[in-house]
């Protein structure tokens, strides 16, 4: 049984989704933000003191992408596919990671997540920048179903939880018609469903 630490409204939704898709069995620890996450007890299973963190017997790992990349593998092909195509997977993995959640942090932050007092209009639109110019590359590579391909893969869901904000927060996706397609098309799926009503419910 995984046990996944974090509040679902945290990127702990990232996990429940994946461990959702891979159809393994998964218990949520309820960590908090704020005190919680820095408690003794959280930072032996997350030295960061942040959400998520995953046990699985006796492994215990930290870092959102990484934790669904190793629900993916345990679950196998479609949703974690071999050869060529997990080099995809983790090449847009980390580009999620290195190149879009930067700026998508950015965005949100002053966009919708501080309060509005501590918003700074730039930097919401820095960050919408950087997104954008993101979205530009994937609007290109965009050619079939999914990211990898016609199969739905951890790809696209590590890809799309990054962008789960912008996408559920208004963010204008009128530039990149094949972009919000594909989003759309993750965020429906039963077990984006499933892990979305665990988020709203928290
Ligand atoms: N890169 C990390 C980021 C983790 C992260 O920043 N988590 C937030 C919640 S979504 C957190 O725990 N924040 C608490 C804090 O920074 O004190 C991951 O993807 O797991």
């Amino acid at each position: 049984m995984l046990r996944l630490h974090g509040t679902p409204k945290s990127r702990n939704f990232r996990c429940i989704w994946a461990a959702e898709e891979a159809g393994l069995p998964y218990e949520i620890v309820p960590v908090g933000l704020g005190a919680p996450v820095k408690a003794p007890s959280h930072l032996k299973v997350n030295p960061n003191g942040k959400v998520p963190a995953m046990e699985d017997g006796e492994l215990v790992l930290f870092e959102s992408l990484a934790i669904n990349l190793h629900i993916a593998a345990k679950a196998g092909a479609p949703l974690s596919p071999a050869g060529d195509d997990h080099s995809r997977v983790l090449q847009w993995t980390l580009w999620a990671a290195t190149e879009v959640e930067p700026s998508a942090g950015q965005w949100a932050y002053n966009a919708y997540l501080r309060p509005p007092e501590e918003r700074d209009p730039g930097q919401a639109a820095a960050g919408a920048a950087g997104v954008i110019a993101r979205l530009d590359v994937l609007e290109g590579q965009l050619t079939a179903a999914h990211v990898v391909g016609p199969d739905f893969t951890i790809a696209d869901l590590n890809l799309a939880s990054v962008l789960f904000g912008a996408w559920s927060n208004r963010f204008d996706f009128g530039g990149h018609p094949r972009v919000k397609a594909w989003l759309d098309r993750c965020f429906d799926r039963p077990r984006a469903l499933a892990a979305r009503k665990l988020r709203d419910a928290a």
